[in-house]
């Protein structure tokens, strides 16, 4: 059995979330509560040495890291839908999943971090951080658009991991930008909304 350690709001557990109930995989899901610096203790430091969630362990393998454990899962329990094994398709794979975590995804967080959830939490938001990340999107989101026009999912004809990477950063666009400037990447969340894998990953945590 495949045992999976996340936090409902982590968007990085939540890749893993969303593959899973994609694929239909069967896991048994173990909630570790950041609040209570689980992270941090000693028995899942044994999973994931570096104290973050998510975590898996399949059998007497543990992994951490979301995208190591999503390649880790395609190829081991033959998902190639979601990560195709042609050497180029897969290559593109990867060239839009390093763009989208490297410029994309990182700002949104940030976006997100300061905007919404430090005033919610009670936290300082950082102006300089706000604007550079506002700066990097205003550079890079125009890239993304541009590769979504005229196309359902980021780059095969139906989901694969580099859209499965991107969801659960994108829905905080939704907050932090204007997303009618972007009406490709607007209608993509739409559509990935849309699916009852990513219903489920969001049903579960209430947001
Ligand atoms: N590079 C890691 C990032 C994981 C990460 O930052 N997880 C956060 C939650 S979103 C965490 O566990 N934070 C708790 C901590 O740092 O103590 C991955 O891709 O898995």
């Amino acid at each position: 059995m495949l045992h999976f350690f996340h936090h409902p709001l982590s968007p990085y557990s939540r890749k893993i979330f969303f593959l899973l109930e994609e694929a239909g995989h069967p896991y048994d899901l173990r909630t570790v509560s950041l609040e209570k610096k689980e992270q941090k203790d000693s028995s899942y430091l044994v999973l994931n040495p570096a104290g973050r969630v998510p975590a898996i362990k399949d059998g007497d393998f543990a992994l951490s890291e979301s995208n190591a454990i999503l390649r880790y899962l395609t190829r081991k329990y033959q998902l190639h839908q979601f990560y195709p094994t042609a050497v180029e398709e897969q290559a593109q794979v990867d060239m839009w999943w390093d763009f989208c975590s490297n410029h994309i995804n990182r700002p949104l967080i940030d976006l997100a971090w300061n905007k919404i959830m430090a005033p919610r939490y009670g936290g300082k938001p950082d102006a300089a951080v706000i604007a550079k990340a506002e700066k990097n999107l205003e550079r890079d989101l125009p890239v993304l658009e541009k590769q979504l026009q005229g196309r359902n999912y980021l780059v095969t004809a139906d989901l694969s991991l580099a859209d499965i990477n991107l969801m659960p950063f994108a829905i905080y666009a939704k907050d932090v930008i204007r997303l009618d400037d972007f009406p490709a990447f607007k209608a993509w969340i739409n559509r990935v909304e849309e699916r009852q894998a990513w219903k489920n990953v969001v049903s579960y945590s209430g947001h």
